[in-house]
This record gives C-alpha cells, structure tokens and sequence, in this order.
C-alpha cells in the first residue's frame, strides 16, 4: 500500500513538473515608447505571447516582455528598427521564478489551519470558507457567484449579522480577476477574517452594518493555472480563435466593450473576447450581481499592483457625474492606506491615472448596475516592475491586508458620510 502512494506521488510529481512552463534562459526586456509610431512598431507583438510576452498593457511608457531565447534576436531587432533600446531586467527568467516557488501544500494540515503566511491554492480557500459557514452559521453562507470554463464555481463568502436592522445595503468585493495577481484573493480572505474575528469596534461596525459579499477568485481556472502550469498566467483558460487561450476578463464586460484599451487579437493579454460576456465567468457574475436582493452601496475590485486607488471610468477621460464625492472617497482611502506603513497610493479615473481600458466589472457595475460607489485597488507593490510585480513575498500578505482593511474602514466611512448613514 506505502509503495503505490509513494510511485501515485512521484507519478503525480512528474506529471505536474512535466506539465509546468519553464522560462529557462527567457529574458526580461523594459521598453519604453514614448512615441504613437514606437507604439504601434511594438503592437503586433499582442500577437506573439508565446514568443513575447507583454507583462503588463502595451501602452506609451515602460512596458516589461519576457522573450523567449529563441525569439530574442528578432525581438532585440525589432526594437532597433524602432529606435527603441530595451533595459534587461531579468537574464534568466526561470531561475527567478524558481526562487519563489511557494512549499508544497502539505495533506496533513488540518482544515482550519488557515494562515495568511502563504499563498494559497484554490481549494484551499474554497475549503476554508465552507468551514467559516460551521464556525459561524447564523452569519456566515457560502454563494456561487457563477461558474467557470472549466466548470469550477465561483465560490464566495456572504457575512450577514441577522440584529433586526430593516433594509441593510449590500458591499461587494472581487478579487482574483487577474489569475497571476496572487495579492488580491489573499487580501479578500485577509479582510474576511478581519470582519468575522476583529474586536476593533470600527471593523465590527462594518461588519454589521452592511450584508458582504465576498467573491476572492472570479477567475478560478486562472488561478488554478498559474499554480500548476504558468505563474504568469492573467486570462480566463477558455479557447479562442488562432489556437489561443483565453480573454482578459476586465475587458469582457458589456460596457462601452472593446471601444478603447482591450485587443480584438485572440493571443493578446488584453483580449476582450469575441463579444462582450463571452466569458462564462463575466456573464454568470454579471447575472448574479444583477439578482442580488439588498440594494449595492458599494463594488470593490482588488488587482495588483502598483499601488493605486481607482474609479471609473476606463473608456474614456470624461469624469464620471459623481467625481467630486469619488475624490472625497479617495482621499479618505489613501490617507488611511498610509497610516501603519506609510504605503504611499496615487491614482484616480482609470483612463488618466493608468492607461485607458474599457470593459471593466468596475465600470459595469457603476454604468450598468447604477452603484455610485465603485473602486479598484492595485494593491502592493509600488513602481512598475512587472516582472517583480505580481510576486509580492508572501510575508507581505499580512501588512497589505492590514493596510487595505485600514484604507476600506475609511472608505466605506466617509461614502457612507455623504449618504447621512451612520455605521455602527
Ligand atoms: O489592466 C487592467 O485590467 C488593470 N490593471 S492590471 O495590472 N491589474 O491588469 C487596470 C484596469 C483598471 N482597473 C479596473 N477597472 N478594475
Ligand atoms: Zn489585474
């Protein structure tokens, strides 16, 4: 019996070691187009993931590839043609990535030995928060918030105190949109421990005063994906035309979708799919936030990374109608978020403070849905290493749970401030 386990392990082991992209000898490039024709020399490189992965949204400015040996001649090439002359970040990609590998989960562990020490995998928070529902039943429900490709569920945390409170309004929080951006989920499940065990008199007045929804992996099979095969996996995993996988899901929804910012080629980061809600997990979300009983105060979508608080909209520079109490929220956000560590986040409406992108949930929520109050966290870390970027250390989970619940109290705070409602 010992001897199958151990030659199931090492045949599990093997498979999955077999199965997972190596980087070996792959470079880091940053190239920074400052000029529309540079922009546009670089723009059929969407096209070319396998060989040229563009890390973050081709956009004027610094722009991090990772480029395969065997691409990189060309790569180096193309540039020069461009007058472009790319900075080498990272000489071997592989040999960073291998330097973060998380441990392996162990099959001992009991099942509420939940830490935020580590990332975890999928199941193991899908497992955690069935295990909130026993520890607290007369608050706590797990939800499928839709399903995925793959047909796993979009499994999320309801916390709702039943005190007699007529007519409580609903917060929704997303995380995990972007498979590769591991801070988000882990920031979910941090704030979702914060608003189930805190004595701080603020967080539990938060917690009662509002019924939370808490989805921390909208995008499951990516997530699933970049423990196994690709670390730097950020779409869905469905199939597309020209024999790429999946659509960027923060450009599937059906708002103003693909006008600006999302690619319409299929092996593109940014895919905005074939049409708008493609996507099994955009539409089935969308449906669910749509059916949702308690009117929504508030939409939070957590992604990674750069440190910035943002508000609609992505599609075009135009303020929404309720900017000035947006900038009042934001300021009251990025006040707190500095307070324990001194984090310091800039920001603002999507299309001036980042780079413009249409197709959000956050600007689905706020144009279609009609929710006043919609923001997006980039969460830890600062700059705009994209190559550092979406591996935060995992013993920064904690201080950025920390100072993202400081940022939400305050937020959620002063919205409620402007619409004369006390929180208690
Ligand atoms: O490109 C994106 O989707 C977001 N940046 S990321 O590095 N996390 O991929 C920015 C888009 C604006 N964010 C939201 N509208 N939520
Ligand atoms: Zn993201």
């Amino acid at each position: 019996m010992k001897l199958l386990l151990v030659l199931l392990s090492v045949y599990i082991l093997t498979f999955c070691l077999a199965e997972r992209k190596r980087f070996d000898n792959y470079r880091v490039y940053r190239v920074n187009p400052t000029k529309a024709n540079q922009l546009e020399g670089l723009r059929p490189l969407e096209a070319k993931s396998e060989d040229a992965l563009i890390l973050n949204n081709l956009h004027l400015g610094p722009t991090d590839f990772l480029v395969a040996p065997s691409y990189d001649k060309t790569f180096v090439e193309l540039l020069k043609g461009l007058d472009l002359t790319p900075e080498l970040i990272d000489n071997n990609a592989q040999a960073s990535l291998s330097l973060d590998i998380e441990p392996v989960a162990d099959a001992n562990r009991r099942s509420d030995d939940y830490s935020w020490t580590e990332y975890h995998e999928l199941n193991d928070t899908h497992r955690w928060m069935q295990n909130l529902v026993g520890k607290y039943p007369d608050v706590v429900s797990v939800f499928i918030a839709g399903q995925s490709y793959e047909g796993r569920e979009l499994l999320g945390l309801k916390i709702n105190h039943n005190d007699g409170r007529a007519e409580k309004q609903s917060i929704f929080l997303e995380a995990g949109m972007h498979a590769r951006e591991w801070i988000g989920p882990a920031t979910a499940t941090y704030f979702i421990n914060e608003l189930l065990t805190s004595q701080e008199p603020q967080i539990k007045g938060l917690a009662r005063s509002y019924v939370w929804y808490i989805l921390p992996h909208a995008n499951p099979d990516g997530y699933v994906y970049t423990h196994l095969t690709n670390r730097m996996w950020r779409k869905t995993r469905s199939p597309q035309d020209k024999n790429c996988i999946g659509t960027d899901p923060n450009r599937n929804w059906d708002f103003h979708w693909r006008e600006v910012g999302a690619s319409s080629d299929p092996c593109s980061e940014s895919y905005a799919g074939p049409k708008a809600f493609s996507e099994r997990e955009v539409e089935t979300l969308s449906q669910y936030l749509r059916s949702l009983p308690e009117p929504m105060f508030m939409y939070l979508s957590l992604h990674s990374f750069s440190q910035l608080l943002l508000y609609p909209y992505g599609h075009t520079s135009t303020l929404p109608e309720n900017h000035k109490e947006l900038e009042q929220i934001f300021n009251a956000a990025v006040g707190a978020v500095k307070r324990r560590y001194g984090t310091r986040y800039t920001g603002g409406n999507v299309y001036d403070a980042i780079y413009p992108a249409a197709g959000s949930s956050m600007d689905w929520v706020y144009g279609v849905l009609k929710v006043k109050y919609s923001f997006c966290y980039e969460l830890r870390p600062s700059g705009y290493s994209f190559w550092t970027g979406f591996r935060l250390p995992a013993s920064q989970i904690i201080p950025t749970g920390q100072e993202t619940t400081d940022s939400l109290v305050e937020m959620i705070k002063a919205a409620a401030q402007i619409e004369g409602y006390k929180i208690q």
